[in-house]
């Protein structure tokens, strides 16, 4: 199965050193040149537990000289999506498969403008990985990874692709039900990454402190009002799940972080800005989200 994942930041790289260290066929595309001649000449070196791995992975910047994927996976910025898909179109044949394993709501429907429906397919990842410098990145972060079918439908081609994962050692589960997914994740993001983001923190000390946490709490339960308005089934305590997830990823710097670090445009707008307009469809009150796209949104005009 020839892979080609679209973005080689921190998670773009960290699913392609996985895969190819299971000897997959994977190519990165990525546009940061520093990153990709970095990895091209001496290759990829990840931090993972305390052990350091220097990995061959191929990377390319120029996406025409791959030839046709079996699989497309794109872990780009959500505002980028757009143009990512427009890219690889070139990868396309008739049975090529488009995963999405990108934050915040949006992608499908991104993705969709451009793929028929019938050769894409959702997912959620809960890993975390921080980009260090050019051609060096930290996994600092484990969780599970749900894919599946936009229809629910369990087929053999994501069957495939879970199996391909979990082979590279990534915790992998089909859903029926990878919309509801996506939305559990969209709680984590809603309630760690603007607000690490802005305070500096690491997704662990988080919960070092009462007043994050309580700002948290309130950013989720709004977001998980929209949610239960829209229709969305959330079957364990979102909460808990944030909580969880905030232990399981103690040492990442969350990706909204890096990007504020970095001085980089956020995914403010597909995250909490996401959550801000479906609440104001159905006319139901998010002062908190509100406010912090506001104030990601003015940190980002002053870069
Ligand atoms: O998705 C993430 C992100 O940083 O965007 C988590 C899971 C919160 C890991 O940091």
């Amino acid at each position: 199965m020839k892979t080609v994942i679209m973005g080689a930041g921190a998670m773009g790289s960290l699913f392609g050193a996985v895969l190819t260290l299971s000897e997959e066929d994977v190519w990165l595309v990525g546009r940061g040149r520093d990153h990709v001649e970095v990895i091209q000449s001496k290759g990829l070196t990840m931090e993972e537990k305390g052990k350091i791995y220097h990995i061959r992975v191929n990377i390319t910047s120029d996406v025409t000289s791959i030839g046709k994927a079996d699989l497309v996976l794109f872990f780009i910025k959500t505002y980028q999506t757009e143009r990512a898909v427009s890219d690889a179109l070139i990868l396309q044949k008739e049975d090529t498969i488009f995963l999405t394993l990108q934050n915040g709501l949006g992608n499908e429907e991104a993705i969709c403008k451009q793929i028929d429906r019938k050769n894409v397919i959702l997912g959620v990842t809960g890993h975390g990985a921080t980009l260090l410098e050019p051609g060096r990145i930290r996994h600092a972060g484990w969780g599970k990874t749900h894919i599946g079918e936009l229809d629910g439908k369990i087929t053999d081609r994501v069957n495939h692709v879970a199996q391909m994962f979990l082979k590279a050692g990534i915790e992998t589960e089909v859903s029926q039900h990878i919309h509801d997914l996506v939305w559990e994740k969209l709680f984590v993001n809603v309630g760690i990454n603007a607000l690490a983001a802005i305070t500096g923190l690491k997704n662990g000390q988080l919960s070092d402190y009462p007043e994050t946490m309580r700002l948290l709490e309130s950013l989720v339960s709004e977001a998980v009002e929209v949610a239960r308005r829209k229709g969305i089934r959330i079957e364990r305590d979102p909460l808990e799940r944030v909580k969880a997830v905030i232990e399981a990823t103690r040492e990442n710097r969350c990706s909204m972080g890096q990007d504020l670090d970095y001085k980089r445009r956020t995914e403010i707008d597909a995250i909490n800005g996401a959550v801000v307009r479906e609440a104001k469809q159905l006319g139901i009150p998010v002062p908190y989200n509100q406010m912090i796209t506001g104030l990601i949104k003015v940190i980002e005009k002053t870069f």
